[in-house]
């Protein structure tokens, strides 16, 4: 990591889970209907619970989500976001472990919390993301594992980032 990361401490970090399915012609993005990144087309994925690996959370967040179940997946990469300005009892500093489902039972259908909706793997709708998705994405997408730094201000305007590719 470059100097500029050295004052942001990745071990303190609210573990949290992102999944993806894609194949080469269409990705599933779901809209998030309410919460952190509300309005924004995303994968699905949210809080580690207590007793849970980062695996389980992927599987129970996307059941729960867009009501699949995954059978089988594989980490492509870890996003750790650092949020400047925002009060600490609000904490949004997390560590995201991205996955790549492959295989799933169930169809994608709408949830509470998000809206799964197909689009084609060369028209995803990146100015409706989170700002660093455009920077990590394609990479993965391409096959590529990550490993990305975002430091956002408090209105959640991307300032800094460095991605690696592994
Ligand atoms: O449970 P909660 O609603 O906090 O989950 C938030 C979800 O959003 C979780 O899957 C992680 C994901 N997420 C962030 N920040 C970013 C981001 O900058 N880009 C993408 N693609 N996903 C993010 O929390």
């Amino acid at each position: 990591m470059e100097d500029m990361y050295k004052n942001y401490d990745t071990s303190k970090l609210r573990q949290v889970s992102l999944s993806l399915i894609w194949d080469e012609k269409r990705i599933l993005l779901a809209m998030k209907k309410r919460g952190f990144g509300e309005g924004l087309w995303n994968g699905y994925g949210g809080k580690q619970k207590e007793g849970e690996t980062i695996e389980e959370t992927a599987i129970r967040e996307t059941r729960e989500e867009i009501n699949i179940t995954a059978t089988e997946m594989e980490k492509v990469g870890t996003l750790s976001f650092f949020f400047e300005g925002v009060p600490s009892d609000q904490n949004w500093n997390q560590k995201v472990t991205v996955f790549r489902i492959t295989k799933w039972e169930g169809t994608p259908s709408e949830s509470e919390e998000m809206k799964p909706q197909w689009f084609d793997i060369n028209n995803i709708p990146y100015d409706k993301m989170w700002p660093d998705d455009i920077i990590w994405q394609p990479k993965v997408l391409k096959g590529m594992k990550v490993e990305g730094t975002f430091i956002f201000d408090a209105n959640k305007k991307l300032k800094k980032s460095d991605i690696k590719v592994l």
